[in-house]
């Protein structure tokens, strides 16, 4: 099998009923697996809510770490919406020209540096450090800020170690008062000073709906983009063509973005608490108890995807929802996506090949499926183009 390639362990399951099942921490979860059914379900916010218990939406669940809410991912509408409504257009900024000048110049110096070297390990001194060093434009704080960022590993709840780990949660928290601290001292330009400014049915957010938002700003964004930055680059490592491909059409670099997210599917599966009793693909589920819209699945399903294990990175018609659907669709979907569009951009240009060296796969298990979401670690040698 090529290091690259990502299966599908739902097929089966999502043909013959619709519906998969595992437990978690003695709180079961039935994953809605097709496409039809994990976007009815997203649509409907009342019967399945993401304002339960803090951390309960979470698979694995973090109810035993964490008790602040985050803000607006466990908020339903309509309170959903007004929070949104102060943060969205702080998420839009990378579509701004000096955002993206800037995007470049970071990765465009990690490239240089990859280039130098004759082993790059790519999830910790690649992936983890691009994503921390682009999170400072988002924040809009000093790029010394992701060197501690860095230090804090791929996610900021868990470690190889553990599934849920409280101590690194207690790092984050503890960092965010120091951040809001400081803020309030001295407001600037930066994400925490738009938050303290900002006002929600006239009044001011307070400091605990100001974490919610920082926690998953900085917790959404994380494993999700190095997984998607590194699976990348394994992809390209095994299909120079689809390089060479971009480089001589230009045009095909926004559907092969699309298009290789579909396939990586980052976030597998994001839960729902259930209100009241009804069914999931006819299965019966009952109130209190959770659901998961599984992407992951709804992404490979024949009835929607031409080839659906295949990177077509020409892919036209391609309603993935590896960003989610609906209500909660991922805010950070613009800064990602330029991520890849600034990275694809500057492989093309400097790049000739890449050579990987030896990579572990890293696993998730979901009761009786194992899904590859990317890599523990992977090392490779990239090669400049001889363009140069
Ligand atoms: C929501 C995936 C990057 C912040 C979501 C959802 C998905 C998702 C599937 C929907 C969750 C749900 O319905 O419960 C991804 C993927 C990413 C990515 C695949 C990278 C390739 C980011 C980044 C950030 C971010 C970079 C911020 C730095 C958020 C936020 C929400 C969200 C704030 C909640 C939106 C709401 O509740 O209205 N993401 N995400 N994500 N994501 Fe992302
Ligand atoms: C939560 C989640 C957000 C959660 C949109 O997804 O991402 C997970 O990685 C975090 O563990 O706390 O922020």
């Amino acid at each position: 099998m090529a290091k690259s390639e990502i299966s599908d362990p739902f097929e089966k399951a999502r043909l013959e009923k619709g519906i998969g099942e595992m437990d978690d921490q003695n709180d079961p979860v039935i994953m809605a697996l097709r496409h039809k059914d994990v976007r009815r379900c997203a649509h409907n916010h009342k019967t399945f809510i993401s304002g339960a218990e803090p951390g309960r939406i979470v698979i694995p669940s973090e109810v035993s770490i964490r008790d602040i809410r985050q803000i607006p991912f466990e908020v339903d509408p309509p309170m959903h919406g007004v929070y949104r409504a102060v943060v969205e257009p702080w998420f839009k900024r990378p579509l701004e020209a000096d955002y993206n000048t800037a995007l470049k110049k970071q990765i465009g110096a990690i490239i240089d540096e990859a280039l130098s070297k004759d082993v790059v390990e790519v999830v910790k001194e690649f992936a983890l450090v691009l994503q921390s060093r682009a999170l400072t434009l988002l924040f809009n704080v000093p790029f010394s800020e992701s060197q501690t960022w860095i230090s804090w590993g791929t996610h900021v709840f868990r470690s190889q170690e553990t599934a849920l780990d409280a101590s690194k949660a207690n790092v984050l928290y503890d960092y965010i008062d120091k951040q809001i601290t400081h803020a309030i001292a001295n407001p600037g330009d930066d994400f925490y000073s738009m938050l303290l400014a900002a006002e929600v049915n006239e009044k001011k957010l307070t400091k605990e709906e100001i974490k919610g938002v920082i926690i998953l700003t900085f917790a959404g964004g994380r494993d999700t983009v190095i997984n998607a930055v590194t699976n990348s680059i394994a992809y390209f490592a095994e299909h120079p063509k689809a390089l060479h491909r971009l480089k001589e059409d230009p045009k095909l670099v926004n559907f092969a973005i699309e298009e290789l997210i579909r396939y990586f599917s980052p976030l597998t599966h994001m839960g729902r608490v259930v209100t009241e009793d009804t069914h999931v693909c006819e299965h019966a589920v009952k109130a209190d108890s959770r659901i998961s819209l599984n992407w992951a699945s709804a992404n490979r399903d024949a009835s929607v995807f031409e080839k659906p294990n295949e990177v077509l990175i020409d892919r036209k018609i391609n309603p993935h929802v590896a960003f989610g659907f609906g209500t909660h669709n991922c805010l950070g979907a613009t800064h990602a996506r330029q991520i890849l569009k600034v990275l694809i951009n500057i492989l093309i240009d400097k790049v000739g090949s890449i050579d990987i060296i030896e990579a572990e796969d890293n696993i998730e298990t979901l009761g009786e499926f194992k899904r590859k979401v990317g890599f523990n670690s992977i090392k490779v040698k990239f090669n400049a183009s001889n363009t140069l």
